[in-house]
């Protein structure tokens, strides 16, 4: 089975495309945007997003938003993760972080799939963990030097692929969505 992921971040089609590989799905890349609606939910960008690009493509397509939510700021970035990270990146979170002694968070995964059998399945993921007070780490994407998933002592960054896979929320949302596309494809 091929499936089509839209998505411009490569670190998330790496990370996706070796949870797949593992059930013998195959994923491709699919240069497109989709419209993100103005919601505080991610579900709702996703859900909006699959029914715009069903209409474009008619084809089985696969969507990710995510994003990073800090306790302490009131959840903040989250659903404006990406628009943050462009603008002030890791060291602006840090500073808006300076002073606060609740550094949790959590990153959240909210991952789509929808097919022309009108098949459309939304899941999610979440890990909890920590905001550090220094980057540290090359590896990932995004806040991945910044944060330590609960139970660990390195950040994302510092993780091998696989291993961040098996503690993150974009491993949890995907790993539900390649079990529920085994099951369609039997
Ligand atoms: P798409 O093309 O798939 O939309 P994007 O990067 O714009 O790619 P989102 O709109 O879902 O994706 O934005 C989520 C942002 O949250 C992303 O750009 C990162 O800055 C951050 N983020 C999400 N997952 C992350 C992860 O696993 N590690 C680090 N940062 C992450």
């Amino acid at each position: 089975m091929k499936v089509k992921f839209v998505t411009g971040n490569m670190g998330k089609f790496a990370e996706v495309s070796a949870i797949f590989a593992e059930q013998g799905i195959e994923l491709e890349r699919l240069e497109d945007e989709y419209p993100e609606i103005q919601s505080d939910r991610l579900e709702d960008v996703v859900d909006w997003g699959l029914d715009w690009l069903w209409e474009r493509h008619k084809q089985p397509i696969i969507i990710d938003d995510s994003g990073l939510f800090i306790k302490g700021l009131g959840g903040f970035p989250g659903v404006f993760s990406a628009y943050v990270f462009k603008n002030i990146g890791c060291a602006g979170i840090l500073k808006l972080l300076d002073g606060l002694d609740d550094r949790e968070a959590e990153f959240m995964c909210c991952a789509g799939y929808a097919d022309e059998a009108g098949n459309k399945v939304v899941v999610f993921g979440c890990v909890e963990g920590q905001i550090i007070r220094r980057e540290m780490g090359t590896g990932g994407f995004g806040y991945d030097p910044i944060f330590v998933p609960a139970g660990e002592e390195r950040t994302f960054a510092q993780l091998s692929l696989e291993e961040k896979n098996s503690h993150s929320h974009r491993g949890k949302a995907f790993r539900k969505l390649a079990q529920v596309l085994s099951k369609l494809m039997e």
